[in-house]
């Protein structure tokens, strides 16, 4: 019985997913654009085990009850068909996000576990393979696979659906910080959202269209370094985003009462001279991207404004490591 850990670390849409082609697959309608986070990582360890009678899932010393556990379990499935494994496995898992963050741990978790497991069933796969595994428990997992910059290539199958490292080790100068106005789960989940978004919105073939020009857009901005047109391409792309939420039936949103307000605060340091833009997800949080050097003027107003526990730093991070 070997138990292998990996560790992943979160990501952050620049250019979001918000849509499936195929549920079971896990096919994404577009392909989208995110940036690895070093402060949000989740460690788990795998290891299979002949004397269960079923998968054993642990979050944060947690026992998962099986209807809890269905995506692990799902991945485990497709591991043992790949590798001709028969037990089923421990699965160990510690989020490490800083408590009450309010941020989404599926993307680095389902990197982790994919990771685990395919080492811990004795497959020796590449990290574009790992990435193909990841996505099967979670959209937003493929990408984490990769450190920096990271494309998640929307593809037209399984083998195809995977993501590519636009820029591993990233030397450019900038920070996401994280303004945490809620930290309780969503009441829509992601996966509902996005649903909902893809068959009841009028307005999803224009965002397929947003999509394509952003990714062509952003890219060579971020490889030059041109921080304007990244920080205008990935505000713009979350807020078109959020109007696939408003346009849907029944229309619904993942903004709180804090949530414009906070807006009008990154658009004020804007207006001050801070350059800085915000992103949200499929929730009220917003992530501020703004350069090294306005970092100490973007968490103090922030942190006056909202509280300084509110407020958490992150740089671009690594990406999947075994420990
Ligand atoms: C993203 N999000 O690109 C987008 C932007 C949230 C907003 O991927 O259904 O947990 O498991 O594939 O990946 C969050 O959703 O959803 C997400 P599933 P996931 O990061």
């Amino acid at each position: 019985m070997t138990a292998v850990t990996a560790r992943a670390h979160t990501n952050i849409a620049l250019v979001k997913y918000w849509g499936k082609a195929d549920t079971e697959l896990m096919l994404p309608q577009t392909s989208s654009l995110s940036l690895t986070l070093d402060q949000f990582y989740t460690d788990t360890t795998v290891s299979f085990d002949d004397s269960l009678t079923s998968d054993d899932v642990a979050i944060n010393d947690q026992r998962l009850a099986p209807a809890a556990s269905v995506k692990v379990r799902h991945v485990l499935d497709l591991v043992r068909q790949q590798s001709g494994e028969t037990r089923f496995a421990h699965v160990a898992s510690m989020n490490h996000v800083p408590t009450s963050a309010g941020l989404a741990s599926s993307a680095s978790a389902f990197a982790a576990l994919a990771g685990a497991a395919s080492r811990a069933a004795g497959l020796n796969q590449s990290r574009t393979e790992l990435s193909r595994l990841a996505r099967r428990g979670s959209g937003s997992a493929t990408r984490s696979i990769f450190g920096g910059f990271v494309k998640w290539q929307a593809g037209t199958d399984d083998a195809s659906s995977v993501a590519v490292p636009i820029q591993e080790d990233v030397t450019w100068p900038i920070a996401m910080v994280a303004l945490v106005l809620d930290p309780h789960h969503k009441k829509i989940s992601s996966t509902q959202g996005m649903q909902s978004s893809v068959t009841t919105s009028p307005y999803y073939p224009a965002w397929k269209q947003v999509v394509a020009e952003d990714l062509a857009a952003i890219t060579p901005a971020i490889l030059a370094q041109d921080f304007t047109t990244t920080g205008e391409i990935l505000e713009a792309n979350a807020m078109r985003m959020h109007a696939l939420t408003l346009s849907a039936n029944p229309p619904y949103s993942y903004f709180n009462g804090e949530t414009l307000a906070a807006i009008a605060t990154v658009q004020a340091l804007r207006a001050s001279g801070i350059a800085c833009y915000y992103t949200l997800d499929a929730g009220p949080n917003l992530k501020v991207f703004c350069q090294e050097k306005d970092l100490g003027a973007v968490t103090t107003r922030l942190a006056s404004q909202f509280s300084a526990d509110q407020v958490i730093v992150a740089h671009p991070g690594p990406g999947i490591t075994f420990l």
